[in-house]
């Protein structure tokens, strides 16, 4: 018996915040009678639904990890929220905006094809639903597809091993040796949190981060009531800066001034905690001039080299490269290695040859026994998230195809050859605070549909307006220290993967500027086909 396809003006795959607000504003605000939300967990949460590893949580604060629109007596009390609270607050907003009924569970879409004749996505899940959709829309997220480097003997280790964004809820640590193998903001999280916890933590390290003290602490009423009264003042800033995360961004040169006040910024933003602040409240020019990163690189190591009591162990933790990527904080993590069952395994230029059955293995040989490993070797970011999703467009062409040297999506939200598909936080998106990114691109995308309703037009991208922004999206990229440092935000976190910005690293508020140009000129970058 072949399953009967459900006729329905949306799909949108995705239960976490770029999912849920998606089918608030198509259900809600354009009127779309029939919204599909397909989510592959057993429940909303995207991301944090995943990530629930110990010490999980945003280094976003609270009062602008939401949307703008959010601004409802504050029920957190917390600088930062923990995962399992951010997976209710999804939750709750979905609940309120009335879309929790919109939404199928513990379903994987793994194809999405075009037909050109019904102007449909045939939208396929591992479960066999099936769909036909006049708009798709991809909320995947950016960090969605785990990845484990192919070591062999991974499925001989007798312990317990899993990637740190599938960590099995109710796992007991007493008594056991744990190895974290990565020190990214996932593997030292991890690591700062479960030492209390364990009897023995093993860190291998291949690279040496940059970790901030993030500074998380409860945030009494008479400080929640200012929040809320300087609200409007607050999304300005948000909106008016570049990385969006609700502080006003270092406006002069880390070398425009004496070497006292720039310790005592430094140390002052450290002290308030959080790597974004640390990295573009404190000077101007930390992403973009090499000499000044510098300072601030020189200033954690001093940090680090303060904190760390083995004079080797500290060494080995201070980072000798540009400081750049995501800028990573938490609590605790040097400190951690202060303990005495809590070690650091250098893998730089002895990196790990094989899994046995019972541990680590590295390249000279060198082995270490262990109960349970945790792979925090990060994601294939951003386009990876498409991985296992059958995307055929116009002309039955695959995204992959399209996307094999260089992925692109115009603005991140929609791919030239694939009309109505619209990728929220797709590869050429801004690298900025999640939120408001998602809350600027999903009510861009809700414009775009308001007029493909009107024309009864499919839309998508022009091609050469998406190669232009692909462009710049790279050109901009080239003015960072960002491309410089491997990261998954340049896709060079993952072999074999081509080094490329996956981001739009001209701020937020330009981009903004950007989608409202277009808005306003009726959408000139995008083609509307009879
Ligand atoms: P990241 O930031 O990509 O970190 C992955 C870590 O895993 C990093 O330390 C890597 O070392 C390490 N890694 C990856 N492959 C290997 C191999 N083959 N051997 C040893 N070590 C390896 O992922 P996270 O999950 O920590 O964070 C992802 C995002 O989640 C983050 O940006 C936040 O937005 C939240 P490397 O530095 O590459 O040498």
């Amino acid at each position: 018996m072949t399953a009967s396809v459900e006729t329905v003006d949306a799909v949108v795959v995705g239960g976490g915040f770029g999912g849920i607000r998606t089918v608030d504003l198509f259900k809600n605000k354009l009127g779309l009678d029939k919204v599909v939300g397909i989510e592959k967990g057993k429940a909303l949460g995207g991301t944090w639904y995943w990530n629930q590893y110990p010490g999980a949580q945003t280094d976003t604060e609270t009062w602008v990890y939401r949307f703008s629109d959010d601004r409802s007596a504050p029920n957190w009390n917390s600088r930062y929220l923990k995962a399992e609270q951010l997976q209710e607050q999804i939750h709750d907003t979905a609940e309120k905006s009335g879309v929790l009924d919109n939404y199928i569970f513990d379903n994987s879409v793994v194809s999405a094809h075009y037909d050109e004749e019904s102007k449909r996505w045939n939208i396929v899940t591992d479960k066999g639903r099936q769909f036909a959709a006049t708009y798709l829309v991809t909320a995947l997220g950016i960090l969605t597809n785990p990845y484990v480097p192919d070591w062999p003997g991974k499925d001989v280790f007798e312990g317990e091993a899993f990637h740190s964004a599938r960590w099995p809820k109710d796992l007991d640590l007493t008594d056991k040796r744990v190895a974290v193998i990565g020190t990214g903001p996932s593997g030292s999280q991890i690591a700062a949190t479960i030492h209390p916890l364990a009897k023995e933590v093993t860190v291998f390290q291949r690279r040496a981060q940059y970790v901030v003290p993030i500074n998380n602490r409860e945030v009494d009423e008479a400080e929640k009531q200012e929040i809320v009264a300087n609200y409007d003042a607050i999304w300005d800033t948000v909106f008016t800066s570049r990385f969006a995360m609700g502080f006003v961004e270092g406006s002069k040169s880390a070398l425009e001034v004496s070497e006292a006040e720039r310790q005592e910024v430094y140390e002052r933003v450290w002290n308030k905690g959080g790597g974004f602040r640390f990295f573009f409240e404190t000077f101007a020019d930390i992403a973009t001039n090499e000499e000044a990163n510098e300072t601030a690189g020189d200033f954690v190591r001093g940090k680090i080299a303060s904190i760390v009591k083995d004079p080797k162990t500290a060494e080995l933790l201070q980072p000798t490269g540009l400081y750049g990527g995501r800028p990573l904080s938490a609590d605790g993590y040097y400190e951690a290695f202060n303990e005495p069952h809590v070690s650091l395994v250098d893998i730089s230029e002895n990196e790990i040859a094989e899994i046995t059955p019972t541990g680590v293995k590295l390249e000279d040989g060198q082995t270490f026994d262990v109960d349970v490993i945790v792979y925090a070797t990060g994601f294939d970011g951003v386009d990876g998230a498409y991985r296992n999703i059958d995307v055929t467009g116009r002309g039955g062409v695959k995204l992959f195809d399209v996307w094999k040297d260089e992925s692109n999506a115009l603005y991140g939200v929609s791919v030239s050859g694939f009309p109505n598909l619209f990728t929220v936080t797709g590869p050429g998106g801004p690298f900025a605070n999640m939120l408001p990114t998602i809350e600027l691109q999903t009510g861009f995308i809700a414009q775009l549909v308001e007029e493909a309703q009107a024309r009864q037009q499919p839309v998508d991208a022009n091609a050469e307006a998406q190669v232009r922004w692909s462009e710049t999206v790279q050109e901009i990229s080239k003015l960072t220290v960002f491309d410089k440092v491997k990261s998954w935000i340049q896709n060079d976190n993952i072999e074999g993967k081509k080094k490329y910005s996956a981001f739009f690293l001209g701020g937020l508020q330009t981009y903004d500027s950007k989608l409202n140009e277009e808005a306003a000129a009726k959408y000139p970058s995008f083609e509307f086909s009879a």
